[in-house]
């Protein structure tokens, strides 16, 4: 499974910014409104220091950290799920993410152009969940229809979606997002099946001035916006002190010269696999040591599809070693001696830091 995080928000907010920052790819972007139209895609290792160790250990010649998928979608404006801008062809494309992360802009610059005059963090946020719940509201009443007209459901009781859907909507119309909406698991999972996109869980990338103390402003924006500080990242792609100092003494110089440092590209990306509950195991060999992300309570026997269907359709058990005894111990001789590699079955519930020899049999 590759983990696919979307960055969206309005036009000229340092989306671009951002994935170059991530990615260390150079896309353009430039000071002008939808300047990407196109969508980006970056693939981002997801780098964990127990991975480093563990290679040591076991003398392996390759090192390979597991990936996400980073996508810079064009800006959305207002009417935007009505053909607006760029319009619904962007809608789409967030429906394949696994999350959403909205850059809002923070950072108070006269030569950067802003799509509505002035910087407004909540008009801003509300003109984006908007077109993401009218587009919602748009696909709900098509399922809706479909259900009223098909006939019965092989699943499911129509009824039941038709009645699902319609407390959906009614949640829309009132402008909640339906990630803030408890559901069944049941109900969850006859939802996630239409990619919503206000399902999605969303955080909040703040592209603040970098010279201001950030806590007051996150204080306040979050409870302008009804918003939890968790789901919040700060960060300042660029110094405005310099930026300012700069046009000062010269007019015609490249902004992009100015990245400050404050951007801790590791942490941002751990962030983002925390906020999925996302958590690592490991494969070490001499040839190749290996870390795995996945999402939190899977199964060894669904994680083992996760490296190679062979690996599922003749599982016979997992040999699991915890992170701690193996870097306690770093013998495999030794570990086996102290009886630390656990035989474990199918249903297995993998831990975080787990390392993970599959036996099977083709
Ligand atoms: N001063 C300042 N400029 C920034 C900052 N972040 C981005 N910019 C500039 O703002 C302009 C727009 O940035 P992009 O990253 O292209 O914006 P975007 O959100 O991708 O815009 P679209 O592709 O049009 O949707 C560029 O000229 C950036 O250099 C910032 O924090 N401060
Ligand atoms: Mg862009």
């Amino acid at each position: 499974m590759v983990y696919k995080f979307g960055l969206i928000g309005l036009p000229n907010v340092g989306k671009s910014a951002l994935f170059n920052k991530i990615t260390k790819l150079n896309i353009p972007s430039k000071n002008f409104p939808f300047c990407t139209i196109e969508p980006n895609i970056g693939v981002v290792s997801v780098f964990d220091s127990r991975l480093k160790k563990l290679a040591d250990c076991v003398s392996a010649i390759n090192i390979v950290y597991s990936t996400v998928v980073l996508i810079d979608i064009a800006g959305l404006v207002q009417g935007a799920s009505t053909g607006e801008g760029l319009g619904n062809k962007f809608l789409e494309k967030i429906k394949e993410c696994h999350a959403l992360i909205q850059v809002v802009r923070l950072f108070d610059n006269n030569d950067i152009i802003h799509v509505y005059g002035n910087v407004n963090p909540s008009r801003d946020i509300d003109i984006i969940n908007t077109e993401l719940l009218l587009s919602d509201l748009d696909l709900c009443e098509k399922i809706v229809q479909r259900y009223i007209t098909s006939g019965k459901n092989k699943e499911f009781d129509n009824n039941f979606i038709i009645n699902l859907v319609r407390r959906c909507i009614c949640k829309l119309q009132s402008g909640i997002s339906l990630r803030n909406v408890i559901f069944t698991t049941e109900e969850l999972n006859i939802l996630k099946k239409y990619q919503f996109l206000t399902l999605k869980p969303m955080i909040y990338v703040l592209n603040m001035m970098n010279h201001i103390d950030s806590s007051i402003y996150i204080d306040k924006f979050c409870k302008d916006n009804h918003i939890d500080v968790s789901t919040v990242f700060p960060i300042s792609l660029y110094n405005e002190n310099k930026i300012m100092l700069n046009n000062i003494n010269n007019k015609s110089s490249n902004k992009n010269n100015f990245h400050c440092n404050s951007l801790d590209n590791n942490k941002f990306i751990k962030k983002l696999c925390d906020f999925l509950y996302l958590k690592t195991f490991f494969t070490a060999g001499p040839k190749e040591a290996r870390s795995w992300i996945f999402q939190a309570e899977k199964t060894a026997i669904q994680i083992a599809d996760l490296i190679h269907s062979d690996f599922s359709k003749g599982f016979i058990r997992a040999q699991v070693i915890s992170y701690n005894d193996f870097i306690n111990h770093r013998n495999i001789n030794e570990i086996k001696r102290l009886g630390k590699i656990r035989s474990e079955g199918k249903k297995y519930v993998i831990q975080d830091g787990d390392i993970i020899n599959f036996l099977f049999n083709v």
